[in-house]
């Protein structure tokens, strides 16, 4: 388990720990649980469902294809009711809303940096995370290769051994039609399959309160079932106990090849382009 932690780790000094508002509030022991997953896959709808129903604040879901400026949000509730034999009852929840890559106004690059930044305090400030819920959409805008490849650079962010606790949960169901067990099927033994077979789990999510308050609570009774409550991802250790720069990491070096890719794909539509639609002339261009 890399789960293990630097004894020679650099404190904060106390006036970047006042800036630091990851985790304020929260107390050592509480229960962190990261939502990730592109742009509208349901992260805020999801959040905004295993909250309390009146908790204050609560996420906004946003309108239909129209993602919001990415941020990390975390929620915090009181634990509830569940099967977990007093491990971790009375502790405290508390949900973290993550950017998704792919965003059109933010850069990819800016976006892991984001997580990273939040990873590196929470790992200062003695915060494990319990577990990671991934969110894929069936339907909006999702292009499945590419996400596949994002899926890659989140894989290094967590780590093999974190794997275990990352549940895949696939949305929009009611709206995205076909047979679901065979569009299960695909997930199950193509880009899902890895980490299958690394243990994670593999779920349904409806687009209410009851949906995401089971999955809520097998994610709980998973985690108490679960020798360490939390664990310190890949990405943290090697930013902090490694002191490793971010591009140089596993997950950066991961989604650099993404961005190289894209890039590639660009260059030859352009190419494309540029043979059938050659630039003009310069003597054209200069009148
Ligand atoms: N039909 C359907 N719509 C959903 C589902 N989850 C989220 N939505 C809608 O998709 C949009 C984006 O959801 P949001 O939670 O803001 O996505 P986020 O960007 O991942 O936080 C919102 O209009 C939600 O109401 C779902 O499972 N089914
Ligand atoms: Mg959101």
């Amino acid at each position: 388990m890399s789960n293990s932690r630097n004894p020679h780790q650099p404190t904060d000094s106390p006036s970047q720990k006042r800036a630091d508002k990851t985790l304020f509030g929260s107390k050592e022991g509480d229960i962190v649980i990261a939502v990730m997953g592109p742009p509208c896959s349901g992260k805020s709808t999801l959040i905004k469902n295993m909250l309390p129903e009146d908790a204050d604040p609560k996420p906004k879901p946003n309108p239909r294809f129209a993602p919001s400026k990415p941020s990390i949000q975390e929620y915090s509730m009181k634990m509830p009711d569940i099967n977990a034999d007093g491990r971790i009852e009375n502790r405290r929840l508390v949900l973290v809303d993550t950017p998704g890559f792919n965003n059109a106004d933010v850069h990819d690059f800016d976006i892991l940096q984001m997580m990273a930044g939040w990873l590196k305090s929470a790992y200062h400030k003695d915060f494990e995370i319990s577990a990671i819920i991934y969110l894929f959409p069936l339907v909006a805008g999702v292009n499945p290769q590419k996400e596949e490849r994002y899926l890659r650079v989140l894989r290094k962010v967590w780590g093999d051994d974190s794997t275990e606790r990352v549940v895949l949960a696939t949305t929009q169901w009611e709206i995205a039609g076909g047979d679901q067990d065979d569009r299960e099927a695909e997930l199950r033994g193509g880009f899902w399959k890895p980490m299958l077979e690394l243990n994670a789990s593999m779920t349904r999510l409806y687009n209410d309160r009851e949906s995401a308050q089971g999955l809520l609570r097998n994610v709980l009774e998973n985690v108490a079932s679960q020798e360490f409550v939390g664990f310190v991802l890949a990405l943290q250790h090697e930013l902090e106990a490694k002191r490793i720069k971010l591009h140089k990491t596993d997950a950066g070096k991961e989604l650099r090849k993404e961005l190289k890719h894209g890039f590639s794909l660009r260059e030859a539509i352009f190419n494309i382009l540029k043979r059938f639609f050659p630039p003009p002339s310069s003597d054209t261009a200069s009148r």
